[in-house]
């Protein structure tokens, strides 16, 4: 592969015209439009252009594996809302990064996927180039776009068109082909400049039509128990101030999706996360506010959902309505806009949740509230996921600003439930794949682009899927503490095998010393059986500032089987009725 030939050595004496090169037009095309952190990993034919980027004061990030910086820049997307981007080598690369690229578009994060991509003559008639794929017709059904640029002239079309749509509408996963041919091709440098473009307002607002806020407005006033709906949209939209007036004018209870919590602080009088089952099976009209109906809310379905609940949904992208459950006032639009029209529109005090609904709720909540202290108290030994996460909570708490990531399957519902959340997109998790393997590339994320700390809560199953970027942490000496709860298992350590003393297919080493992982890299490594040793570890970790890991050993009995969601399971003869083939 040829190396990037800087302006100063390409300059062709004879014709004393200053050339530039494809590497230089990507950087020069990122770093106009405010890109200012690449992850990835290099190799054939990126090295130099993740060189060259760094060069010129953009941040690199880089990982030991794709799907982990893609996850990285799938985050980032989210929290900053401009997409993340992921550099990535042909073939094999690209594949690892796709993932991330397929989960962030289902999760409506904002990201590019750069790659670098193989000969397209030696591709195209399978003459088994160096990484040979066909990258573009791969990816294409796993993103919102996928573009190729063809010639170098064309890098800064390209890359506008991949910033714009990955931000613009339903934000989501964009990749951007670009062979290495055309990473190394010459033109004048003063032509070249000519072919880039800042984009202007890549993300503009959306707002509803006035008729459909107003058909929105009656229905939320004619409502004897309205409910909203917060989803990680809503999160997204940095809409927080909007989203608070709305709820606290208003009156009306909310519950927020996983990703939502602390958009309004989890101790919110009106939050009725802690009666939610109520709040579901009763509410009249609910407005969806960033949130789709999809499995994680049951597709708007009895018996979870009152069957004669009429919806209103937020969401900008319009072909979302009726996905689930008939939409009776669609409101598309951004949501700071569509709440902004409501505030406009809505007489003062016409839309007001009547009390009863109110107290109701409140009443089931404490109820809620005051059961799970009790279990919360419980101070078992062997140490359960509880005892665990409530030591977690209680230190988190004393540092706000830090960030949770969570991920696992009993790790995730449980966490999710205790460490309650007190400010806006300060918790990332599995999401709507429910993925596992987001844990450190979205904590890396989290660190990079806020220099805030950062808690990965991470199932023992779960942090395999990334584990090997404790050395990336390391070596950026990033302020993450990962808490892995060890049950030894995919969902609890003490499954059999009934045939013989291989594992079965759940087991993990319940022995595993995650800890001694991270002291490999130098990070600090700790081992808790208690809810006490867990809490010191933790509070002595985030006060060092640097990386770390906290090993607790849990119950390998505690734990139910896929968590919360083991009813998706199917059901087929040989549930609870597994025999041994041959003794
Ligand atoms: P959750 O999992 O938290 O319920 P979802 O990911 O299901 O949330 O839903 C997020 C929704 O938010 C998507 O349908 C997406 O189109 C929408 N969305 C994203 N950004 C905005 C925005 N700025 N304004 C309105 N809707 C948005
Ligand atoms: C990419 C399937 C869902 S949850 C889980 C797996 C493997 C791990 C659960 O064990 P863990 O948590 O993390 O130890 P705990 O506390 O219950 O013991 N591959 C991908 N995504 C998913 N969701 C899976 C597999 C799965
Ligand atoms: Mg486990």
């Amino acid at each position: 592969m040829t190396a990037p030939s800087t302006p100063e050595t390409a300059a062709n004496a004879d014709m004393q015209t200053e050339l530039t090169d494809g590497y230089h037009l990507v950087v020069d095309a990122l770093r106009m439009n405010d890109v200012d952190t690449v992850y990835g990993v290099v190799g054939i034919p990126i090295t130099d252009l993740a060189r060259l980027a760094q060069a010129r004061g953009i941040r690199y990030i880089g990982f030991r594996h794709e799907s982990n910086a893609g996850h990285a820049a799938a985050a980032a997307g989210y929290l900053t809302k401009k997409p993340g981007i992921c550099l990535t080598v042909s073939a094999p690369g690209f594949l690892n990064g796709l993932v991330a690229l397929a989960n962030a578009t289902t999760n409506c994060f904002p990201m590019v996927q750069i790659s670098g991509s193989s000969e397209r003559h030696l591709v195209d008639l399978r003459q088994g180039d160096y990484e040979e794929m066909d990258q573009l017709a791969a990816a294409q059904p796993f993103c919102k776009a996928a573009y190729r640029v063809g010639r170098v002239e064309d890098i800064g079309r390209g890359i506008a068109r991949a910033l714009r749509t990955a931000v613009s509408g339903r934000p989501g996963g964009v990749y951007l082909d670009i062979p290495a041919a055309v990473l190394g091709s010459i033109m004048d440098a003063e032509a070249g400049a000519k072919t880039l473009s800042r984009l202007v307002d890549p993300a503009p607002r959306q707002l509803p039509g006035p008729e459909a806020v107003d058909r929105a407005i009656e229905l939320l006033a004619g409502a004897e128990r309205p409910l909203v709906v917060l989803g990680k949209g809503a999160a997204y939209a940095q809409a927080d101030d909007r989203v608070r007036e709305f709820v606290e004018s208003t009156g009306i209870p909310y519950i927020p999706m996983s990703m939502a919590k602390g958009l309004l602080p989890d101790d919110h009088p009106q939050s009725a996360a802690t009666a939610r089952s109520l709040a579901l099976k009763k509410a009249d009209v609910v407005m969806l506010v960033g949130a789709r109906l999809n499995w994680l809310l049951n597709h708007g379905e009895a018996p979870q959902w009152n069957p004669d609940a009429r919806f209103i949904q937020v969401d900008i992208e319009a072909r979302e309505m009726d996905s689930n459950q008939p939409i009776a006032a669609p409101l598309v639009g951004d949501v700071e806009s569509v709440l902004d029209a409501i505030a406009e529109r809505a007489k003062p005090g016409r839309i007001a949740a009547p009390a009863a609904w109110r107290e109701e709720l409140a009443a089931r909540s404490a109820q809620n509230v005051a059961k799970m202290a009790e279990r919360l108290k419980a101070d078992p030994h062997p140490m359960q996921f509880m005892g665990a996460l409530k030591a977690v909570r209680d230190v988190v708490h004393q540092h706000p600003e830090t960030y949770i990531v969570n991920e696992g399957a009993n790790a995730l519902d449980i966490a999710r439930n205790v460490i309650d959340m007190h400010v806006p997109r300060h918790r990332l998790d599995s999401g709507t794949w429910g993925v596992m393997g987001i844990g450190m590339g979205y904590a890396i994320a989290a660190a990079v682009e806020s220099g805030a700390p950062v808690v990965a809560v991470e199932g023992d199953s779960a942090f395999g899927f990334s584990g090997m970027e404790l050395e990336t942490i390391c070596r950026y000496k990033l302020p993450v503490v990962t808490v892995v709860m060890n049950n030894g298992g995919v969902y609890r350590g003490d499954d059999v095998n009934p045939l013989d003393d291989a594992p079965s297919p759940t087991t993990l080493m319940l022995a595993a010393r995650h800890d001694r992982m991270i002291e490999a890299f130098g990070g600090r490594g700790y081992r808790a059986t208690t809810p006490a040793e867990v809490a010191a570890a933790l509070t002595e970790a985030l006060a060092s500032g640097g990386p770390a890991l906290i090993d607790c050993v849990i119950d390998p009995s505690a734990g139910t089987e896929s968590g919360h969601i083991a009813h998706l399971n199917p059901k087929g003869i040989t549930v609870g009725n597994i025999t041994p083939a041959r003794k």
